[in-house]
């Protein structure tokens, strides 16, 4: 098969969405546990920053959490966390179309639809998969089909851009492959090296989307060294308690090198968090100290401390204004949805009308 080019941003027809003129953008989190470092570094600070690039969708991945969220209080309080960390980190209402995933069934609908041609071979070899299951997992279908839900929520929206972490480039691979798998089996003439159509052939139903991944935070390491995750128990949370954060950054895994030895970079969790939180120059210094030796994890855990907060305080203190007005989050939500679903729901229409659903 020939490469498969990058799609134009931009095209003359303005009523084909495939044709529109805008880029589109989508991700989510899932509410999963309390978002913590490694997704605002990895995922939310793009979100932001993104959001004045296109069109924007960020939802809220409650229908992914089920996997591990058994406890229904737990899943709203999480998905309540989500909403607001979006929110306090500048995710615009008005600029962004912010959701919940289970308020629009078109993402499970399309789920089994995509799911129905799908090979199992791909789902057998996701990274994500397997490393669950390695850590101890027990495996359940929910588990095991994820790539295909998220397939089917970026291309309900006809995402052209994907901003995620490192630990999801293959699942927006997955979403890429299976794209083109439909668009060859259900659209005739449809030519994965002219996907809008320009040349002769015809444009795919879907979209090919592209993973945004930004390599110096690609994977933020957890307090044991670890990819930072909820799962795994490792986090820094964006919006615990200040003392839970102090005992989570106090707690940060080190070696027992003396105060005065040179630290050791490898593999070093907290010289990694140093790196993401401060600036160019102030971590250039910080770092020739650490080579040198003559200070203590002690100083460094500390100056990580002074780093988290001078970074987080602001949106700490937007969240709890937002605390104090709940029912306009809900409603950010619920208008978020509509406008998701007028999208989502012609998609669908396309879909199922190539598919001879309808
Ligand atoms: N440690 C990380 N470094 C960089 N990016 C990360 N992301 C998550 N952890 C890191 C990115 O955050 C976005 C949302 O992630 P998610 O909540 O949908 O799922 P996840 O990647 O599985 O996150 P967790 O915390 O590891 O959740 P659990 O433990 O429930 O699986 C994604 O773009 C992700 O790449």
């Amino acid at each position: 098969m020939r490469a498969v080019p990058a799609q134009r941003d931009c095209s003359v027809d303005s009523k084909n969405d495939k044709f529109r003129l805008v880029m589109r953008i989508l991700s989510g989190v899932q509410p999963s546990g309390r978002q913590h470092l490694g997704n605002y570094f990895g995922a939310i600070r793009q979100f932001a920053a993104l959001q004045e690039e296109g069109d924007s969708f960020f939802f809220i991945a409650n229908l992914h959490s089920l996997t591990t969220v058994q406890d229904p209080e737990k899943l709203r309080e999480f998905t309540l966390d989500a909403a607001l960390t979006y929110l306090a980190f500048g995710l615009d209402p008005e600029r962004s179309t912010v959701f919940r995933q289970s308020d629009v069934p078109e993402h499970s609908e399309l789920f089994w639809i995509l799911g129905s041609l799908v090979p199992l071979s791909h789902l057998e070899r996701a990274h994500s998969y397997k490393d669950k299951v390695s850590k101890g997992k027990n495996p359940d279908f929910g588990l095991f089909s994820y790539p295909v839900l998220m397939a089917a929520d970026i291309l309900l929206y006809a995402a052209d851009k994907v901003p995620v972490g490192k630990d999801q480039k293959q699942h927006v691979e997955f979403a890429r492959d299976w794209a083109i798998k439909f668009n060859q089996t259900y659209v005739d003439r449809y030519d994965p090296a002219d996907p809008n159509g320009v040349e002769n052939g015809r444009p795919g139903i879907f979209r090919v989307p592209v993973a945004s991944i930004q390599p110096e935070t690609a994977t933020i390491l957890g307090v044991d060294g670890q990819k930072m995750s909820k799962s795994y128990g490792n986090t820094i949370e964006l919006f615990a308690s200040d003392k839970k954060v102090k005992k989570a950054i106090m707690g940060i895994k080190t070696d027992s090198t003396a105060v005065e030895d040179p630290k050791p970079t490898e593999g070093s969790a907290l010289l990694s968090l140093l790196k993401v939180m401060a600036n160019q120059n102030d971590y250039r210094i910080l770092e020739e100290s650490w080579r040198a030796g003559g200070l203590g994890y002690g100083h460094y855990k500390k100056t990580l401390l002074d780093l988290f907060h001078a970074t987080f305080d602001p949106a700490r203190a937007r969240r709890q204004e937002l605390e104090g007005d709940l029912a306009s989050v809900e409603k950010v939500l619920q208008r978020g949805a509509e406008r998701a679903r007028e999208v989502a729901s012609k998609q669908l229409s396309e879909v199922k009308l190539a598919v001879g659903l309808a």
